[in-house]
């Protein structure tokens, strides 16, 4: 099919290959891969590298998180035959794109992004270039392959947001060589976020306020996905409570963070809602209702542990996963890359 015949529904996403993949990735983004998988044909599973070296990676533990990542789409069941899983850095269009979309993007849209802030904190002017620039590579991570949905968690709306701005801007800046190469509708789709459920933002353990996060200093924050069932059902035993009870309705859970995230959580493990969830423990003390949510928790997240200990395992398996996924990639992102420089005008 050539380019221009229209746009066909895509979906694309990425995690980082930053180590201690924890819950918040697996219930915000790495679960509705799997899901996506059945409702949508074309789907390219990325593990973001270039996006890791933004902030300093030692090499060999770089390569393990790598295969770590890949595991834990595949242990979560995320099939690589049916669609692609790859690394970025394999592709080599993600910084060419990247390249044109520095030129389309405002610095003005950049000093808004709030991770940026985050992440570079009081030390900002010794952060990279490439943590600054990081929103620009994930736009042309997801307009590569022209992709439609994007799932994430919430924490990257606002990146969603600055994507679709640089594809309205590249297709107004250049809409008459876009036009004359036969795109009636503009070369790039709006890309749109998919954000939905009671996991989008799971938060830190030992805080309310703070999202649950990879680089947090201590790990009983999070609940890994390496974590065996004992460490599991620890964290949850030492998570942060309130002394109140459980409530029977949604609206006792107001102002209490930490009370508001276990029930989330719980209620994303087990495919309910917090409704549900609450007319099931409402009235219990977090004494009875710590217990219960280990014991799904354990039950949802070890199988997973455990099948990505078992592809760990053989690392040779992983790789040729990989680069079977990155050739399939460049299938999709070549003639796309094409255009793009055609349009630009190189030649
Ligand atoms: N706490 C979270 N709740 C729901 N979704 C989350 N995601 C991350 N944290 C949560 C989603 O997981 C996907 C992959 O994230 P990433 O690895 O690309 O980067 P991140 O958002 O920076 O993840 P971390 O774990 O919080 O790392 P650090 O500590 O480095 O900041 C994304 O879809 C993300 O939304």
């Amino acid at each position: 099919m050539a380019l221009n015949d229209g746009m066909i529904e895509r979906v694309f996403s990425g995690v980082q290959p930053t180590g201690n993949l924890h819950l918040g990735n697996y219930l915000g983004a790495i679960r509705k891969f799997v899901d996506l998988q059945q409702k949508f044909d074309s789907c390219l599973y990325c593990v973001v590298d270039m996006h890791a070296i933004t902030v300093w990676q030692d090499p060999a533990e770089l390569t393990k998180n790598i295969r770590e990542v890949t595991a834990s789409f595949i242990a979560s069941g995320v099939d690589p035959k049916k669609h692609i899983i790859f690394n970025q850095s394999q592709v080599s269009g993600h910084a060419e794109l990247a390249w044109i979309f520095n030129c389309v993007a405002r610095m003005g849209w950049l000093n808004r992004m709030t991770q940026f802030k985050e992440k570079a904190g009081k030390h900002k002017e010794n952060a990279s270039v490439g943590l600054y620039a990081y929103p620009v590579l994930m736009a042309a991570d997801i307009l590569l392959y022209r992709a439609t949905h994007v799932p994430v968690g919430e924490d990257q709306k606002q990146h969603l947001e600055l994507a679709r701005d640089i594809a309205q801007k590249f297709n107004k800046d250049f809409a008459e060589p876009i036009a004359e190469a036969g795109f009636a509708d503009g070369f790039f789709p709006q890309p749109d976020p998919l954000i939905a459920g009671t996991a989008t933002r799971v938060m830190s353990l030992k805080d309310g306020s703070q999202k649950m996060s990879k680089s947090a200093a201590s790990d009983l924050s999070r609940i890994n996905l390496s974590d065996d069932a004992e460490t599991i059902a620890k964290k949850i035993r030492k998570a942060r409570t309130d002394p109140d009870g459980l409530p029977s309705e949604e609206k006792g859970l107001e102002g209490r963070a930490e009370a508001r995230n276990l029930v989330n959580i719980y209620a994303a493990l087990s495919d309910s809602t917090v409704e549900d969830v609450l007319k099931q423990y409402g009235g219990q003390q977090f004494s009875a209702f710590k217990p219960a949510l280990s014991e799904l928790a354990v039950a949802k997240m070890k199988p997973i542990g455990d099948e990505m200990n078992r592809l760990m395992d053989d690392p040779g398996h992983i790789d040729e996963i990989l680069r079977d996924g990155a050739v399939r990639a460049r299938e999709i992102s070549q003639p796309v890359m094409k255009a793009v420089k055609g349009i630009v005008g190189f030649i």
